[in-house]
């Protein structure tokens, strides 16, 4: 413990700096992260470049371990609080030199469901691996997923349910899409503890994520094969 407070994060070489900072948000340091982050600003670092090498790489090291029951929710959530920290820092600076965007995702829970952890951690995650995200909270009837996805010009809609008797809101609102002719214009993705493989496909989802990791993953293929299919 006394061996880390003697690092001093300005003294270290940029290499050895991200490698701290992976260490750093791995333990859900938040000042750390900040500090780490504002030392690579001041050494000329370019604010997409921090986001994706030091906040991102360590933070894919963060959902691997997450995914492999190495690292539980306590611990992602800090890192997550830690990688927040630092985005906040990055966020005003990414738009003023528009770095490239992975997509948009609108993601809620659905009607009659508080819970929101989970949610709350995928959306950590996702913006983590450079996705922008408007999270709408809980308790969400299907106006508000469909406004939020029109207004924020939404790639990917997420829908979350941890209640057996709110699960089957997800195919209400993925209904309704279909009748105001416009669930092609999004990638739906679901998760909660309740749903499996067979419920996503069973309510016309694209995507079952088991966990958060999983919805980066999917969320990152889904976003591939769209920009390829624009650009074929
Ligand atoms: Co509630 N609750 N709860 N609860 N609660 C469960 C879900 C329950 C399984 C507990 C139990 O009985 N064993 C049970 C549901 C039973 C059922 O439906 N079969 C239950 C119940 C019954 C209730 C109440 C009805 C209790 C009551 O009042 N009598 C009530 C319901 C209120 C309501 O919603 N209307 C209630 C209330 C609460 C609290 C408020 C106390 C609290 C919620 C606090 C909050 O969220 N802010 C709470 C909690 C904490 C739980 C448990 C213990 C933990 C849930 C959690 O946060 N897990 C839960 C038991 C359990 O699941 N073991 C339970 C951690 C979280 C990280 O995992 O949410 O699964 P999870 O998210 C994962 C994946 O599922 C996935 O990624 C996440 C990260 O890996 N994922 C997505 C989730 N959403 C996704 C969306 C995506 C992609 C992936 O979109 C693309």
């Amino acid at each position: 413990m006394s061996d880390e407070q003697e690092i001093i994060l300005s003294e270290l070489n940029d290499e050895e700096l991200v490698e701290q900072m992976f260490d750093d948000l791995y333990d859900g340091m938040k000042e750390e992260i900040e500090e780490g982050v504002n030392i690579l600003l001041e050494r000329g670092w370019e604010p997409y470049r921090i986001l994706t090498e030091a906040l991102v790489g360590g933070m894919t090291i963060v959902g691997a371990d997450f995914r492999d029951g190495i690292l539980f929710v306590p611990e992602v959530l800090l890192a997550a609080g830690a990688m927040k920290g630092g985005m906040a820092i990055l966020k005003p600076l990414l738009a003023e030199t528009g770095a490239p965007r992975v997509g948009k995702m609108v993601i809620g829970t659905v009607k009659g469901d508080i819970h929101d952890i989970g949610q709350n951690l995928v959306t950590m995650m996702m913006e983590g691996a450079g996705f922008e995200v408007m999270n709408i909270g809980i308790n969400n009837p299907v106006e508000n997923y469909i406004d939020a996805a029109k207004e924020f010009d939404a790639d990917i809609v997420g829908m979350s349910a941890l209640l057996t008797t709110t699960m089957p809101y997800m195919k209400i609102v993925i209904d309704s899409m279909v009748e105001k002719g416009i669930r092609d214009d999004y990638v739906i993705m679901v998760g909660g503890a309740p749903l499996n493989e067979e419920f996503g496909k069973a309510i016309g989802a694209d995507a079952y994520c088991r966990d958060a990791a999983v919805a980066v993953e999917m969320a990152k293929d889904f976003m591939g094969r769209k920009h390829n299919s624009l650009s074929a």
